[in-house]
């Protein structure tokens, strides 16, 4: 302990140094002295709450000493993320004392992106934002001319119910970056997006899906115990997940779809699926089986580059595991352009060997319903207009948009202008495809405020920034992780706020007075707040505080006949709904485009040390400061450039530097660099101008069913940078 203080205190001593000069070379003072510094308490403590590092929210257990969190240790309670705590989730304990911590509310006072600002109060600063918000709803005579963005995290709700109360439909969420064409794929042909049964499944093909480095709790856990399953992986790359399967299949990038296709012609043609299953449980099985005739291994072969008898063989091994065999959902499913219909192609092999709802199968995720603290928002007159995307994504979901169609929209000014944006713990300049469009989008606007905790690419170029408090200095309602063995979770301050920082629920609070809405859906403190979602359960706040984990007694049982919501109430492998909008009924392969010669498809994923754009983590930077550009050897030689060498990589609408790592783990027509560098915001110390910046270079194409960015259907150029 004594030696972990000394070095905090050399660290802070050359903090100081710092500010120093940076005060004197002009540029703001982040790191003022001036803070509230909570008192600290004496003595050892352990307090139960959640990760906020990233989507799966593990169970935490938090060890303070002396008011200061010495270690976050994994929640023995939690079922969840079965007493796991990842690399990223140890690095949490960091956060509230991260240097490059927002601490106070600024106020922009030189240009945008130029990084000069002045401390405000937060009385001031609320003020400030409520009468901007205000004035744009009054020259545009448009609540929804005022935008608001967020991603998941457990305040979200506050500031989603903020957005209703204000009265705005412009609600855009992180759902078409991430996994949209998923969830629309999946619940089309299911009814649901499942969970897969890794545990006790003994059969896995992964499309993509990097389960040992891309975390999503239990399924990495239970894939590391692998016992006796066989794994197949699909990935362009060689990625921890595809080094510890039994086959890894390189396919080429944009083609999944052919070899989900082949395995159903083979299931069919084969008689190799439940045919009792299928004429229980199923609708439109002589259409689909009519449908995939010309789909043959042979014709995949040449699409995907995988061989036909291997298509063939593993069609055959996924049957003979049936039930306990999975063609893994998958999370990030902002691929290439026909990634809905592949997700629905892969939910109907799985229909068809009859794994749903089956022990090692896919399972219809339990859920533990909560009360509702109910609002009634009001109806404003001056919000006539409907959502700015409207029209062009067939299945928009309402309550979370989708990124690119909305950014264009506001870039065209129709139908009606958007002027002010409002963002929560989300950070578009960086996450959404294409930064210059988005910067571009930003200019559009007479207001920016942004609620974050670090001066994120997005804050840089703020009028406001209203800092959050950091997940373990917080409370935060409970949640619901639903799943296979669904769970109750919450946050309680592991730490006092350590500055002058405040929840998304204050804040919410403040902005409701500021903008004077007629309705204040926030009359409550946040411990009430809680009470009341759980107050259906006997004693579950008190479970709460005391674990971190409440799970009501006496849950289903997850597998075995359930309800199928679909339309038909059957699984569909044919769809009236995707007739009537004038799409495919069944899903329907469209060649990727070539790719020119001498150029690369790019790809993007994940990396077990990083998080997106919250990667400005001590910790983790000392054991992955930067990010390097896979490439494949022949490729590399081909082109002259050798490991480490410094190489430009450059897309129709960006470019970025880094460093080469040449590796046979690559195909050769594809390369791929970490999201996460490159960053724009001098604010951010350890991810600032280090690298390449993936938004940067990545081009803005969706598709049009689900709305889902298609992060793979760039093509770039490669260069050794010499001199
Ligand atoms: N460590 C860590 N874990 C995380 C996150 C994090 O930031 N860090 N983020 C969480 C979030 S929000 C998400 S959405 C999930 C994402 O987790 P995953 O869904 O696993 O997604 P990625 O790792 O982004 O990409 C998966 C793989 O797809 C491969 N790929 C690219 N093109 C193709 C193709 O055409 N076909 C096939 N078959 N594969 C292809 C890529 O090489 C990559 O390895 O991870 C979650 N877990
Ligand atoms: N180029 C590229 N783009 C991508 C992806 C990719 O792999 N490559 N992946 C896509 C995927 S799958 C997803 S899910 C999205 C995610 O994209 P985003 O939804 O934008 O999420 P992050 O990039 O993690 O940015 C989160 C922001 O929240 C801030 N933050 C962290 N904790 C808190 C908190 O407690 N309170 C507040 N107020 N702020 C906080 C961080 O500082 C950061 O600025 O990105 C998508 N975009
Ligand atoms: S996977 Fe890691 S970063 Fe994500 S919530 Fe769990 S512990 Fe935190
Ligand atoms: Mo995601």
């Amino acid at each position: 302990m004594k030696n972990l203080s000394r070095r905090e205190f050399l660290r802070r001593t050359s903090l100081s140094a710092l500010v120093l000069a940076f005060a004197s070379s002009g540029i703001p003072v982040l790191f003022s002295e001036e803070t509230k510094i909570a008192a600290t308490t004496k003595g050892k403590k352990y307090v139960y709450t959640s990760c906020e590092i990233c989507v799966n929210k593990c169970g935490l257990k938090a060890h303070v000493e002396n008011g200061r969190i010495v270690r976050l240790e994994p929640n023995p309670h939690f079922p969840k993320s079965r007493g796991m705590v990842c690399a990223r989730g140890n690095a949490g304990a960091r956060v509230p004392y991260s240097a490059d911590r927002l601490k106070f509310p600024l106020v922009r006072v030189g240009e945008r992106g130029e990084n000069k600002w002045r401390k405000a109060n937060w009385d001031e600063a609320l003020k400030i934002v409520g009468e901007n918000l205000n004035k744009v709803v009054e020259t545009q005579k448009n609540r929804s001319a005022v935008m608001f963005a967020s991603t998941e995290g457990f305040q979200e709700e506050f500031f989603k119910t903020f957005a209703e109360a204000f009265g705005s439909y412009n609600v855009v969420r992180h759902p078409t970056l991430c996994l949209a064409s998923n969830i629309q794929g999946f619940s089309a042909v299911l009814g649901t997006y499942p969970d897969a049964d890794i545990k006790n499944a003994n059969y896995v093909i992964f499309c993509g899906s990097n389960r040992l480095e891309a975390l999503i709790t239990p399924d990495s856990i239970d894939l590391l115990k692998t016992g006796n399953k066989k794994i197949v992986t699909l990935d362009p790359r060689f990625t921890k997940t595809a080094a510890k399967s039994g086959e890894w299949l390189p396919i080429k990038v944009g083609t999944d779809l052919a070899f989900a296709l082949a395995m159903i012609n083979v299931l069919i043609n084969e008689e190799l699926y439940d045919k009792k299953f299928v004429e229980e449980k199923t609708f439109g099985f002589e259409e689909l089986k009519n449908h995939v005739k010309n789909y043959t291994p042979e014709w995949a072969e040449k699409e995907t580059e995988i061989p036909a008898e291997t298509i063939r063989r593993i069609a055959t091994e996924f049957a003979e595991n049936a039930p306990k065999s999975v063609y893994y959902p998958g999370r990030r499913s902002s691929f290439s352009k026909n990634d809905a219909e592949l997700r629905r192609a892969i939910a109907m092999v799985n229909a068809l060997v009859g794994n749903f709802n089956a022990k090692g199968g896919l399972v219809q995720s339990l859920s533990i319903p909560l009360k509702k603290v109910e609002f009634e928002p009001v109806w404003y007159d001056d919000n006539a207009e409907e959502r700015l995307e409207a029209g062009t994504v067939q299945f928009l979901t309402e309550s979370s948009g989708a990124w690119l169609p909305f950014r264009d929209a506001v870039l065209k000014g129709e139908p009606y202008p958007v002027k002010a944006m409002v963002t929560y713990k989300t950070n578009p300049v960086a996450s959404v495809p294409n930064r210059k469009k988005t910067l571009e989008m930003m200019k559009k606007m007479d207001f920016i405020a942004v609620i974050d905790t670090e001066m994120s690419d997005t804050a840089y170029f703020a009028d406001v920034i209203l800092p959050e408090s950091t997940y373990l200095e917080r409370w935060d309602p409970a949640h619901v992780l639903s799943g296979i063995e669904p769970v109750v979770t919450f946050r309680q301050p592991v730490i006092e706020p350590l500055y002058d920082t405040k929840s998304c629920l204050e804040i919410m609070q403040g902005l409701v007075k500021t903008c004077g809405l007629e309705t204040n859906p926030f009359d409550y403190t946040i411990q009430n707040y809680i009470k009341t979602q759980v107050e259906n359960y006997e004693g579950a706040y008190e479970k709460l505080l005391e674990t971190a984990v409440f799970i009501p007694e006496n849950l289903p049982n997850p597998y075995g006949e359930r309800p199928i919501k679909t339309q038909t109430q059957k699984i569909e492998f044919y769809s009236e709904k995707y007739l009537s909008k004038g799409l495919n009924p069944m899903p329907t392969y469209e060649k990727p485009g070539e790719i020119p010669d001498g150029k690369f498809k790019f790809v993007v994923g994940r990396h077990a040390f990083f998080t997106h754009s919250s990667t400005n983590l001590d910790y983790l930077n000392t054991i992955m400061n930067q990010n390097t550009l896979w490439i494949n050897t022949k490729a590399a030689e081909r082109l002259g450039i050798k490991n480490n060498d410094l190489v430009l990589v450059k897309s129709a609408v960006g470019e970025g530097k880094l460093n080469a790592f040449v590796t046979e783990g690559i195909r050769p027509d594809t390369v791929f660099f970490i999201h996460g560098f490159g960053s724009v915001s001098k604010g951010l110390s350890k991810t600032y101008g280090v690298g390449a910046s993936e938004s940067e270079i990545l081009e803005d194409h969706y598709e049009p069913i689900s709305g889902n960015a298609l992060l793979h259907e760039t093509i770039v150029q490669v260069e050794k940078v010499r001199g």
